[in-house]
Order: structure tokens, then C-alpha cells, then sequence
């Protein structure tokens, strides 16, 4: 059951802070069947980014890019909800809106958020006329409303070598008295990078140098969304990489305001996990959430009222061999309803059903070269999306191909590279959720992938087993719903 919140009330009986709009545009669409139930996302209309991820004394405060218009990108502004717990939302007006005749007017761009001794503070692009240029707004009631600071932009112009049209996306940390910034941009030659500037006051800025710069190639042509903070007793940088393809780290050392990668993967190839945002909490974990696009139409957009969805908390941690651990956070346990387990070893098939489930299984193949599970499926098998290993190809899939009939929806499969050692069982923590599909693989492989089934009956779940897999576990839970 949904806790309850103990928020001042108004006159009417509702929370001064909640918008009783957002409940009633939430009910709206709550019988669309994609719509994901235990995903955080806006009441209606657009979100991409994740922005301004902050724990505030006992809560988190989340904001995203928002047009609260249409299911559509477009005249951006920043949603905000916020939660005690990082599983159940509650919605909190905008906080953020493009104004006429100011630096973003054009919209708001993604940022973040800080504690400038106490008051709340949003750093953030805005963007007019092609332009892109860094802005300030503080908050002086606890998070609620947010004034944009008069001086407004910050921050503006590119260094010459970079794309002044690219420059944007403030992640912001404080080192001694100091603040630091990196910034998402690209080099006119060609390649993104991440570039650094320090502030005494995050209002006046000074340009370093870049902290990392990418080589066209590798690693594509514009850095967005720069993330950049210790892990371990490593650096972690995280970019997102336009035009939209994947989302890259770089793990490495950091002395003299100096980055030096040592290690590089991608935590998204090609799936539905982009723009992801980290932020650490008051327990020094380093959390990260990230955007998870639509595959389908404008038209179904349109049809559906609804788009984007944010991924499930992730938390960060370094493997022994300095790789990203990713593991899905804590606290979503709470969610676990009615609990499934194999009856023992044999094994004869489930009878497991539903949309909104997380499964954990373990198999261990000897000789077979693709094994997982198979989720969203018709009983006639007309639709289904298989989740497995190829042992060859060393990678981890989602299959979409028949994972609905509507013909307008993308079909790609998405990918994440996997090397299971030769003894090691593929462990599959998979949370299915309507439209939603998240899978961790033995704490080191993610993928975020989005379907569309079109038969009401395409609720069971199948183990792609061949000779030589053995089912070692496999675990489920119905997800309750936090809406
Ligand atoms: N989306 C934002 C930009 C960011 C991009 C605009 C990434 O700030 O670079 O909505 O999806």
C-alpha cells in the first residue's frame, strides 16, 4: 500500500505541494495497458532527462525534462516529484518553465541540483535561437518553487574549439571551498568532450581545460549529459552520446583536475536507457536513474497520451576488477507481492503469469548456446520477448521480434556485451513492467528495452531451455503498484 505522505494540508484537504491536476490526469490513463505501474513517470504528456536528482533531508527530489503539452519533445520545462523512499512519487508543481524574453526561453534544459549552504539550488541550460547558455534558479521554500537567478545566463559562449550550438548540461560537485562543473559539448574537429570550470560562487565560472575529450569514432560526435564523480577508489565519467546512440563510462584516475581513463564500457549499447543521471545519498551510495524512450509513432504517442518513463534506481559500485557494478536499488523489494518459486528441481513449466513482475533465475549451461526466459507471452506464442545469453557472441538480448503484432513498433534487438567464466551460471534479475522491460545479469551487464504486446493474454513467462541448461533458481514476485 502506498504510504501515507504527512505533508501539510490546505483548506481543501490536499497537500499544499501536490497537484490534485496531476492525480486526476494520472487516473486518466491508468487503464492503458503499457502504461508501467511501478516505473516513475509524468502525469501525462512528454519526459526524457532525468535532471536535478538530489536527497533533501529525508527525500528525493527528482526532476525531469517535461512538456506538459504533448507526448512530444518540445518547449521543455522541468517536472519535479518527489519521493521518501526512491519507490513511491509524489507529484510537485513545475519547477522549472521556458520564459519570454530570458536565456531559456527557447526551453530548460537538463542540469542539476546542489546545496549551496543550505539553499536549494537547480543549475541548468537554457536555449534561444540556437543558443545554449547556463542558468541558476534557487528555491526559497524548501524545494517547491524556483526562482531563475536575474543574472541569468551564468554562463555563456563555448571555448572556440567547441560547438557553441553543443554546449550544455551542468553536473556540478564542490571540492574543499570550490565548486566544479563539467559540461557536455563537442570539438569542431570532431569528437565530444567533457569539459571543466570552477566557481567560487556557482555564478561565476573559469574554464579549465576539458576533462576528457572523445575520439569521433569511438565514441561518437557530441557529449551530452556528463556525469563525473568518485567511485571507490576510482573516477567515474558517464556521457550520453548524440545523436542519441548509447551511453558510455570512462573509469580512470583524477589528480590535478586532471582525468586519466584507465577503463572504458557502455552501460546502454543501443536499448532505451539514455541521458542517466547519478546522484550520491546521505548512505554514500551513488544512485543513477536514466531515461527510458518510446519505440512506437508520434501517432501512438499521440494515441496513448503518454511518453517516457524513468528507469528503476540503479546503484554504482567497482567490481574488483575496477568495472561498473550495477545493481537495481534496495528499496524495491517493498514492491514484492505474491511470491513464485519452481516446486523443487523438477522442472515441467511454469505457471507464472503477469505484467508486472520481477523474476529472478538462475540457469547453468554446459554446452547450449542461447538460454534465458521468455516474458509477455501469448499463449499461442504469437507474441513473446525473449531475454538470453549467446555463449559465442559473449552478450546478453533482448529479443523483440515477435514481442508484438503491431507492425508499427520496433522490432531491433537490444543488447548489452556479457562474459560469463566458464563455471559461472547466468544469473537474470528481470522486472517486467507493461511496456517495460529492465534486465541486470550477474550485477555487470543492463539492459533497459521497451514492447508493445497487443493480446490481452500475453501475460505468461517460458525458459528457453535446451539440453545441457539446468535451471539452478528461479524466484518471482507479482509488483504492486505505486500509483
Ligand atoms: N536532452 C536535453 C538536453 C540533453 C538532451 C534537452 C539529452 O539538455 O542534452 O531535452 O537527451
Amino acid at each position: 500500500m502506498k504510504p501515507a505522505h504527512t505533508e501539510p494540508m490546505n483548506m481543501f484537504g490536499t497537500s499544499v505541494r501536490e497537484l490534485s491536476g496531476a492525480q486526476k490526469k494520472r487516473a486518466a490513463l491508468a487503464g492503458d495497458r503499457h502504461r508501467p505501474s511501478y516505473h516513475f513517470l509524468p502525469p501525462a504528456h512528454w519526459m526524457n532527462d532525468p535532471n536535478g536528482f538530489i536527497q533533501w533531508g529525508d527525500e528525493h527530489h527528482l526532476f525531469y525534462q517535461h512538456n506538459p503539452n504533448e507526448p512530444d519533445w518540445g518547449d521543455i520545462h522541468w517536472g519535479h516529484a518527489v519521493s521518501k523512499d526512491l519507490v513511491y512519487w509524489t507529484d510537485l508543481p513545475i519547477a522549472l518553465l521556458p520564459t519570454v524574453g530570458t536565456p531559456d526561453e527557447g526551453g530548460c534544459f537538463s542540469g542539476c541540483a546542489v546545496d549551496d549552504g543550505g539553499t536549494p539550488t537547480l543549475l541548468y541550460t537554457g536555449f534561444v535561437n540556437d543558443e545554449q547558455a547556463q542558468c541558476l534558479a534557487t528555491s526559497r521554500d524548501q524545494l517547491v518553487t524556483w526562482q531563475p537567478d536575474p543574472n541569468n545566463p551564468i554562463l555563456a559562449g563555448a571555448p572556440l574549439e567547441m560547438r557553441a550550438e553543443d554546449f550544455r548540461d551542468p553536473f556540478v560537485w564542490r571540492e574543499a571551498a570550490i565548486w566544479y562543473m563539467v559540461l557536455g559539448t563537442g570539438k569542431k574537429t570532431g569528437g565530444g568532450a567533457a569539459l571543466l570550470y570552477r566557481s567560487k560562487d556557482l555564478r561565476k565560472w573559469e574554464y579549465l581545460h576539458p576533462l576528457l575529450e572523445g575520439r569521433l569514432e569511438e565514441t561518437g560526435e557530441v557529449w551530452e549529459c556528463p556525469n563525473f564523480f568518485p567511485l571507490g577508489d576510482k573516477y567515474v565519467l558517464i556521457v550520453s552520446v548524440w545523436p542519441r546512440a548509447f551511453v558510455h563510462y570512462f573509469i580512470g584516475s583524477y589528480e590535478n583536475y586532471r582525468f586519466t581513463p584507465e577503463t572504458s564500457g557502455r552501460l546502454d549499447h543501443n536499448g532505451s536507457f539514455y541521458a542517466p543521471l547519478s546522484t550520491l545519498d546521505h548512505q554514500g551510495r551513488r544512485l543513477l536513474v536514466g531515461w527510458l524512450d518510446e519505440w512506437r509513432s508520434l501517432e501512438a504517442r499521440k494515441r496513448a497520451g503518454w511518453a517516457g518513463v524513468l528507469s528503476l534506481p540503479q546503484t554504482l559500485a567497482l567490481t574488483a576488477e575496477a568495472k561498473l557494478l550495477v545493481q537495481p536499488a534496495a528499496e524495491l523489494e517493498v514492491l514484492r507481492g505474491e511470491y513464485y518459486t519452481l516446486p523443487g528441481n523438477a522442472f515441467t513449466g511454469l505457471e507464472l503469469r503477469g505484467d508486472a513482475l520481477e523474476i529472478i533465475v538462475k540457469l547453468k549451461s554446459s554446452t547450449t548456446q542461447r538460454y534465458g526466459i521468455s516474458v509477455l507471452c501469448s499463449p499461442n506464442r504469437e507474441e513473446e520477448t525473449h531475454i538470453y545469453y549467446e555463449a559465442k557472441e559473449k552478450r546478453l538480448i533482448v529479443d523483440r521480434a515477435r514481442a508484438s503484432l503491431d507492425p508499427e513498433v520496433s522490432r531491433e534487438p537490444h543488447i548489452a556485451m556479457l562474459e560469463l567464466a566458464p563455471d559461472e551460471a547466468l544469473v537474470l534479475r528481470v522486472f517486467v513492467d507493461r511496456s517495460v522491460i529492465e534486465v541486470f545479469a550477474n550485477n555487470r551487464a543492463f539492459i533497459a528495452s521497451r514492447v508493445y504486446p497487443t493480446r490481452s493474454d500475453s501475460l505468461e513467462v517460458a525458459l528457453m531451455l535446451d539440453e545441457g541448461v539446468t535451471v539452478q533458481s528461479l524466484e518471482a514476485w507479482q509488483m504492486k503498484t505505486i500509483w
